[in-house]
């Protein structure tokens, strides 16, 4: 099969379909393909300058007329000068909104046809397709692409449902960059963090929004503190951080939970951790989930979108309804207090993602899906 020029368009900044977009890209060009990210700025993910790689940063007049400007149409306009300047064969946008519908503006202003592949992550349907000021594009991106993935089953079933779009969509999982997420010897970080040797490490790690119900995360390690000597990490940040904070003070839970910011050592952060905790009330996937299971953490998960399809409920980890704080607690408690479960949980998480979510897999499914576009042209 001969290289491929391919532009993907993202958001680059920290988020978990800018990270799968970003790290797709990267495996991409390491495989020989030629690889042009057409984004607001590098993406966060993308260190340092690699072979096969190029940005495309789009900029954006500023004019006294402009109320808001307009991002997306300077990013049409940059899709349609890297399409014909770069010889682009294919177009993928990861999440709907705008890179979808601003892939199909490019193409047509290029005039050239190129297939469009669309990756939807999960909020651009399950919040924005709710939106009438936005479902309607959403709905146009994806009839407009030529194919259509979804990160896992549960999304491609709610936008069937909600968007109702006029073409089939296919599941693509997301995948780990395995070279990163290993489990590794970190235990100074146990010992930098003030943690005593005995107790039992929970983190919970996102962007802190009210989707995360970081709220059911304080009140069930309030059930499993009181059981089991513990820690919780709270790594990342968001609009929910001081509410959060002010949670963590009234259950009284001051030096018990430690709030770590926004990190880069999240493969250190997870190897010394016993439990990842995911409780979301929307989750398309759940790439934290794979992440923690590669680095051979159990996790507890709600029974909401794409978790169900990530942990194996009894035999990597445990899904519980959304919101069900003591089942939550209970089933912490039972992996925190038997350290064989532990470690049989731990080992399957590693198969499942190796199995299941290996890069070489995943990244293949999407070669696959370029080169079937490009040969029904
Ligand atoms: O809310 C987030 O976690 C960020 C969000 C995004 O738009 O980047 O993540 C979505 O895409 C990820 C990568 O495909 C999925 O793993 C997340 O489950 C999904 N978030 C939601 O559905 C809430």
């Amino acid at each position: 099969m001969r290289n491929l020029k391919i532009g993907i368009t993202c958001y680059p900044s920290l988020g978990g379909s800018g990270v799968v977009a970003t790290e797709l890209g990267i495996l991409l060009a390491e495989r020989g393909h030629e690889v042009h990210f057409i984004t607001s700025g590098r993406p966060f993910r993308l260190y340092m300058d690699q072979p096969n790689i190029k940005v495309h940063e789009v900029e954006v007049g500023q004019y006294a007329v402009f109320k808001f400007t307009p991002y997306d149409i300077a990013l049409a306009n940059k899709i349609s000068e890297v399409i014909i300047e770069e010889e682009l064969d294919i177009l993928h946008a990861h999440y709907a909104v705008p890179h979808a519908i601003c892939s199909a503006l490019g193409r047509d202003m290029a005039g050239v046809p190129i297939p469009i592949i669309t990756t939807l992550h999960g909020t651009d349907v399950t919040i924005l397709g709710h939106d009438r000021t936005l479902a309607g594009t959403v709905k146009y991106g994806i009839n407009k692409s030529d194919m259509t993935t979804a990160v896992s089953h549960s999304l491609k079933q709610e936008t069937y449902e909600l968007i109702r779009p006029s073409k089939e969509i296919r599941t693509i999982y997301n995948f780990i960059d395995e070279r990163q997420y290993r489990p590794v010897d970190a235990h100074h970080i146990k010992v930098g963090l003030g943690i005593a040797e005995s107790d039992k490490l929970l983190i919970h790690v996102s962007n802190f929004r009210k989707v995360k119900r970081i709220e059911d995360v304080i009140r069930s390690f309030s059930i499993i503190n009181r059981e089991v000597p513990s820690k919780l990490l709270l790594v990342g940040d968001g609009p929910e951080a001081e509410a959060i904070h002010t949670l963590v003070q009234e259950e009284g839970l001051g030096m018990e939970v430690l709030f770590l910011g926004k990190r880069d050592d999240l493969p250190d952060l997870f190897s010394i951790s016993d439990l990842n905790m995911l409780v979301s009330e929307k989750e398309a996937f759940g790439l934290v989930l794979i992440e923690a299971m590669a680095c051979g953490v159990p996790c507890i998960g709600s029974d909401i979108g794409g978790i169900p399809e990530v942990i194996e409920d009894g035999k990597n980890g445990f899904i519980r309804p959304l919101g069900d704080i003591e089942g939550y607690a209970e089933s912490a408690i039972r992996i925190l207090k038997d350290p064989e479960l532990a470690a049989k949980f731990s080992e399957d998480a590693m198969r499942s993602v190796r199995e299941r979510f290996s890069s070489e897999r995943i990244v293949r499914e999407y070669e696959s899906a370029y080169y079937e576009l490009l040969e029904r042209k």
